[in-house]
């Protein structure tokens, strides 16, 4: 295969490839070679909340080596960590995909979508109208700050744990235990489903 891409083959039908091709051949040989399950957590306080989660749905489908598997129900949530009232609601949710992305590039298309809905909320409503979390890949547990598996603070979370209980009631979150067992531990005061809204499994 290699020896198709060098210059100078004796076939003068083959055209030489540009580098370009060369260079994503190689990119896709860093993908795994089994799809790995991954969850991740989408958060939005400004702006459009419904349509950017959904526009965040759509970007990581279409990503390649990314499929969807699940997407949660619509939960509004009371900001977390912040003084009371100096924020507005959350609409988060929580989608289970299978990829053959290393949990790398899987955090970088991450912040790619951020960015593409950073950019539009920069314009129009400042800071913050989406975050996009890895809650967990695989049965990877690691502490380095860059990329921490699963998320540190997922477990004490219930508008992580709740939608993802939804769509996975049996689910796991690795070196903590079941996501049901979790989910009693923790409070649901400031959780709570938006059954009239909907998003999505993109086709
Ligand atoms: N990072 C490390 N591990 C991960 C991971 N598992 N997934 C690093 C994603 N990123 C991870 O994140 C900062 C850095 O964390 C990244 O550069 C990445 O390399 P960020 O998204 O840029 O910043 P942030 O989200 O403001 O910071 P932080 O501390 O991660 O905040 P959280 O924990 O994400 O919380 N309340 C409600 N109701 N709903 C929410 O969705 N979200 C937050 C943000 C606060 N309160 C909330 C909600
Ligand atoms: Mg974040």
């Amino acid at each position: 295969m290699t020896a198709f891409f060098t210059e100078g083959h004796s076939d003068p039908t083959v055209q030489p490839v540009p580098a370009s091709v060369v260079a994503k051949v190689d990119a896709a040989d860093t993908t795994l070679q089994n799809p790995k399950r991954a969850v991740i957590a989408l958060g939005s306080n400004l702006g459009n909340r419904l349509e950017t989660l959904q526009g965040a749905i759509d970007a990581l489908e279409d990503t390649p080596g990314l499929r969807i598997k699940a997407v949660s129900p619509v939960y509004e949530t009371e900001p977390w960590g912040v003084e009371p009232g100096s924020q507005p609601s959350y609409f988060n949710a929580v989608v289970v995909l299978k990829t053959t992305l290393p949990p790398s590039s899987l955090l970088e298309r991450a912040h790619a979508v951020e960015e593409a809905f950073n950019r539009v909320r920069d314009e129009r409503w400042g800071p913050r109208t989406l975050d996009v979390d890895i809650v967990a890949y695989a049965d990877v547990v690691t502490d380095d700050p860059h990329l921490t598996l699963p998320h540190p603070r997922a477990h004490e979370r219930a508008f992580v744990l709740a939608p993802w209980h939804d769509v996975e009631p049996e689910a796991q979150l690795p070196g903590r235990g079941a996501v049901a067992a979790l989910l009693d531990t923790v409070t649901r005061d400031g959780v709570e489903p938006r059954k009239d809204l909907e998003l999505r499994l993109p086709e």
